[in-house]
């Protein structure tokens, strides 16, 4: 087993990494920038090291600095959580060349998932189903010829994106060479590469995915599914399991598709399988998450399990301890992402400090967050400030659950998104579990 973990990240997710170590007798080692001294992972860590300044690039996002404080404290791994170099396949070969373990799948597979195009083909060739689309393209004419072929709408994608950034939709040919001269310079700008290609368009679907955990010995298992449709801007706002709109007969269809997907390119650690699921339940894979997600809470909640220590031992050689047949899914849970920012104002992030603080308890409600009262959320990061997460024996009751810990939680001195979640989850489709990827924007 490792004996002294670096993690390489700040806010709640370093705070769920360091308990996860402490429980299982792991050392632990923060690192945080200058606008960091005073937050919870900082201080909760056995060490703490600074690494830099404030803005990410010097500090949470420093290859060199990171390596070099995991050398100085003598830790034998590092933990990258989400975010930050958390899908950054060369971080993960300086590790190897360093001799530290990276906490994540291989740098090959990241690489391999981390270009769309390719996984694609990969997952074509393993026969996981995938939406008729093209290779990689680079020409705006060439790709008009190639959308005629596919059929519209098309969607046009960046190769390394992902998060919605450069990405267009287009309807109908008149509109295609703006869409994807659009799509491209946005690639160009965010990712320093141009390539592209084309799916075709699949409306009104679910965004749906699996988590999956591999051993380094080909041992592949599923833990279901998250129902993950209720977003803004791609940035997700709450995620469930299981999905309402899953068979048993349909979730085990969409889990081997998983598992194949994964021992495709040989997978080791815990993964995610995005998948777009029609009405009708038609599935296709979308793209393969090389890291832990903001949402693997609902995952654990009704598998009983601890995805960050299932990382941990993974990445220590040890086997999953587990078949398929041993995992059940028990009840019903949901998270929902509380923000630093004001929904009245477009959802402009919100940093400052917190005045006052009372973050709600009791059975089946998990708080995981990186605020105390008097803690400065500071304007350098992202703007989710913590992650409350119900479970249930129904959908009915964990919704219940859901509005009733909503409706304690105080936070004072910043604004955040806590009442627009109330209002979200009293709105009749959402109670129904009637949604979509549109359901927000359709909200208005
Ligand atoms: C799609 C799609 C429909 N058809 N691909 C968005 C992020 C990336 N992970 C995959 N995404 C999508 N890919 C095809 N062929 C719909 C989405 C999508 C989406 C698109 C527009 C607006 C909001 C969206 C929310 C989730 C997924």
């Amino acid at each position: 087993m490792v004996k002294k973990v670096l993690v390489a990240n700040r806010g709640e997710i370093a705070v769920r990494i360091i308990r996860a170590c402490r429980e299982m007798g792991i050392q632990t080692v923060a690192v945080y920038s200058e606008a960091d001294k005073e937050a919870l992972h900082t201080q909760l860590a056995d060490e703490a090291v600074c690494i830099g300044p404030a803005p990410a690039a010097e500090s949470y996002l420093s290859m060199e600095r990171i390596i070099s404080a995991t050398m100085i404290t003598g830790a034998d791994a590092v933990h990258p959580g989400f975010g930050f170099l958390s899908e950054n396949y060369r971080f993960a070969q300086l590790c190897e060349t360093c001799g530290i373990v990276f906490i994540g799948p291989r740098a090959e597979v990241m690489q391999k998932m981390g270009q769309k195009a390719e996984a694609r083909r990969t997952m074509t060739e393993a026969g996981v189903p995938v939406v008729p689309g093209s290779q990689e393209v680079y020409d705006a004419k060439e790709a008009a010829a190639l959308a005629k072929e596919i059929g519209y709408p098309v969607i046009i994608k960046a190769a390394l994106g992902g998060g919605g950034k450069g990405m267009r939709v287009a309807y109908g040919q008149e509109e295609f060479e703006s869409c994807f001269l659009t799509a491209q310079k946005e690639a160009r700008a965010s990712f320093a590469d141009n390539t592209m290609y084309l799916e075709h368009f699949v409306e009104h679907p679910k965004h749906i995915e699996f988590q999956i955990l591999a051993d380094r010995y080909g041992n592949v298992i599923h833990l279901g599914e998250r129902d993950c449709s209720i977003q803004r801007n791609h940035q997700k706002m709450i995620e469930e399991s299981p999905c309402v709109a899953i068979s048993p007969e349909l979730r085990s269809r969409m889990g081997e598709a998983a598992v194949k997907a994964a021992k495709a390119v040989s997978y080791t650690g815990a993964g995610t399988i995005e998948f777009l699921l029609e009405k009708n339940g038609s599935f296709y894979f979308m793209e393969m998450n090389t890291r832990i997600q903001v949402e693997h809470p609902v995952t654990e909640w009704v598998t009983g399990l601890d995805l960050i220590k299932e990382q941990i031992r993974i990445a220590s050689g040890l086997r999953l301890p587990y078949a398929q047949e041993d995992i059940r899914l028990k009840g019903h849970a949901i998270e929902c992402r509380i923000n630093a920012e004001n929904p009245k104002q477009k959802f402009r992030p919100c940093p400052g400090t917190i005045t006052d603080l009372y973050l709600p308890g009791g059975q089946g409600i998990r708080i995981d967050a990186a605020i105390y009262s008097g803690y400065t959320v500071p304007p350098y990061y992202d703007p989710m400030i913590a992650k409350l997460i119900v479970h249930g024996d129904t959908r009915g009751e964990a919704v219940a659950k859901l509005r009733s810990a909503l409706g304690e939680t105080i936070i004072e001195g910043i604004d955040t998104n806590i009442d627009y979640l109330y209002e979200i989850t009293g709105n009749e489709s959402y109670r129904q579990g009637n949604f979509d990827i549109g359901f927000i924007e359709m909200l208005g």
